[in-house]
């Protein structure tokens, strides 16, 4: 399995790009990087670590309520040169241990340097390490001070440095060595691409590596490691980014899953039947700048005061979704576990584990047959169902949502109550909350994640499973999908298109996740030969993704440059930065120079 294999070390860029015009093209970057770094810092480095961004080709908005979602690591990625930093004319010896000194190539993010500290910990852990650890294990851990209060760029590479530092240098006579470090990229931030993903694994990597930790570590653990060092600034990721940064392989998509637990499977997209009959991924970024996503970088839990966006977006539709699924674990007289209705609310993903009435893992083909069944009976949520009123009245764009009074009455907790487990901890603003909308969007998108995944598997036939897994995503077993395995390449490139634009509808109309520009980007790309296309990430802004034929990828761009107002005169590396071709990329790496 993926999981258990070592993070990759690669002397040779060919053994990591076989195809020799991307090997040239990244041999370049990374030779451009290593002198970059010894013009500044006067060594060559020892390493450089990349990560790649993602794209999310559906699940959108599910990652939370714990439902599967189908990203891919494209081919942009953050690199990061570094080297222990030795005593020089212009580098004097830092007097502590573990001095970074960090620089970008981008001249608006202003060098920084920055020492870890060790803290002592409290005298009650101190006491119970006493008796649990021996002697010569360190009763004080490694602090790093991350500013959550403000988007820094350096706040990523301290997040990576502090699970480095706090896993490997527990012992008292082992102190992390001083380095260098140099950062690059050109994943384009805040543009639903998760920059901040690929930043926070590459420093994770860089400083294992220039500490000589990598041995031994294997991919999955650099998951579960990455996500924890998210957490340090602020996000509460989900874990939908760094697996798909890390454990990403050429031309597969990953279909991730969170509930039992995280797990992670390599889908890849049909094949062609015909030589030149593929399909690429094209991001288009709105260049709409979301206001979300300032919000979650911060945190989706406190200090949202500043943010407008994050009462009425992002945080909101968290609220929403969770309150939803009390309410209609009570409409359907679902028993509950316990550990998910104290302090934990249950998330939609395990109301439907109760509806379905099954042990988990609950396999795909189940989960399906459950989502078909549970929509059906959503309807109780629509406000006028929720009021008593006789006769529901409107569809589901008019359902006009309900009050908080009437949500907190729906919920059946008191007002008190209602507020410390829903909004305690986070502050949202809305009149009316729509409790159905969001509740049909998040259950037919996890339907759509399942119907996307089992096209893929009807016109491949395998899949590999990557992380402990769930039987649900391990499985190699026959989808049941309208589609046959016999269905041309085309079909089911067609299919897949579907179920974007589907996605993007629902994004869109029910859970207003989306944008005029993102809108018209998407309707543009469709009537520009794209089979699909849809925002991806949060929305309110960032990036699009279309699914296009790989020969026509060229017209494809020269149309939408044409048509959206936005892109309308942009040439060169101005235009490739909005609007690129990506097929789903390789993985994160370390890539040692040798002399
Ligand atoms: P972006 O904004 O693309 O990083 C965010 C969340 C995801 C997921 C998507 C919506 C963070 C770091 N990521 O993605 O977990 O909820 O929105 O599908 O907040």
């Amino acid at each position: 399995m993926a999981a258990d294999l070592p993070v990759p070390v690669y002397t040779s860029l060919s053994d990591v790009y076989p195809d020799l015009l991307l090997a040239a093209k990244h041999g370049a970057r990374f030779n451009d990087l290593a002198s970059e770094f010894e013009s500044r810092f006067g060594s060559q480095p020892a390493y450089i670590a990349r990560a790649p961004g993602r794209v999310n080709l559906i699940g959108e908005h599910i990652d939370y309520a714990l439902f599967g979602v189908f990203p891919a690591a494209i081919e942009q990625d953050i690199l990061i040169a570094c080297g222990p930093r030795s005593s020089s004319p212009t580098t004097p010896e830092p007097s502590s241990p573990g001095t970074v000194t960090a620089q970008n190539t981008f001249p608006k993010y202003t060098p920084q340097t920055f020492t870890p500290m060790l803290r002592v910990v409290s005298q009650a852990q101190d006491q119970a390490q006493d008796e649990m650890l021996d002697k010569d294990v360190r009763v004080q851990d490694w602090h790093l001070d991350i500013d959550k209060s403000q988007l820094r760029w350096e706040s990523y590479v301290k997040a990576g440095y502090y699970g480095v530092l706090n896993r490997f240098f527990t012992s008292s006579d082992e102190y992390p060595v001083p380095v260098n470090i140099l950062v690059s990229g050109n994943v384009p931030a805040g543009s639903g691409l998760s920059s901040s993903a690929a930043m926070v694994v590459a420093s994770t990597l860089a400083f294992l590596a220039v500490n000589h930790k990598l041995d031994g570590v294997k991919k999955g653990a650099l998951v579960q490691m990455a996500v924890e060092n998210e957490k340090r600034v602020g996000v509460n990721s989900g874990g939908m980014d760094q697996a798909a940064s890390i454990l990403s392989t050429p031309n597969s998509a990953l279909y991730i899953t969170f509930y039992p637990s995280l797990s992670a499977e390599l889908v890849s997209l049909p094949q062609a039947t015909k030589a030149g009959e593929g399909v690429v991924l094209v991001c288009a970024n709105s260049l709409v700048v979301s206001d979300k996503v300032v919000v979650t970088r911060l945190s989706r839990r406190t200090d949202f005061a500043h943010f407008p966006g994050a009462k009425t977006r992002y945080n909101l539709r968290v609220v929403e979704t969770l309150v939803a699924a009390r309410v209609l674990s009570r409409k359907l007289n679902l028993t509950l576990p316990p550990s998910s209705t104290s302090n934990k609310p249950p998330t939609l993903r395990e109301v439907l584990s109760a509806y379905i009435g099954r042990p988990e893992p609950i396999a795909a083909d189940a989960l399906k047959e459950g989502l078909e069944r549970i929509l059906a009976e959503i309807h109780v949520l629509k406000a006028s169902a929720l009021r008593g009123e006789i006769g529901i009245v409107g569809n589901e764009d008019e359902d006009e949502g309900v009050t908080m009074e009437e949500m907190i009455s729906a919920s059946g907790l008191g007002e008190d109550e209602f507020k410390r487990i829903y909004l305690s901890w986070v502050d949202v603003e809305a009149t009316r909350f729509q409790l159905y909308k969001r509740t049909k969007h998040i259950l037919t998108e996890a339907l759509r994640v399942l119907q996307f995944r089992e096209l893929c598997l009807a016109s491949t036939t395998h899949s590999i499973s990557i992380l402990p897994t769930t039987t649900s995503t391990s499985s190699s077993s026959p989808p049941s999908s309208s589609t046959s395995s016999s269905s041309t390449s085309t079909e089911a490139f067609k299919a897949l298109g579907a179920l974007m634009n589907a996605s993007h509808d629902s994004c869109s109309r029910l859970y207003e996740c989306s944008c005029p520009e993102l809108d018209e980007l998407t309707q543009i790309a469709r009537e520009s030969g794209a089979y699909g296309s849809r925002l991806t990430g949060a929305g309110w802004g960032g990036c699009s993704v279309s699914l296009v034929p790989e020969s026509q990828v060229d017209t494809f761009i020269a149309k939408v440059r044409s048509r959206y107002p936005k892109f309308r005169g942009l040439e060169g590396d101005a235009l490739n930065e909005v609007i690129f071709a990506t097929k789903p990329g390789v993985g994160a790496f370390v890539f040692e120079l040798t002399d």
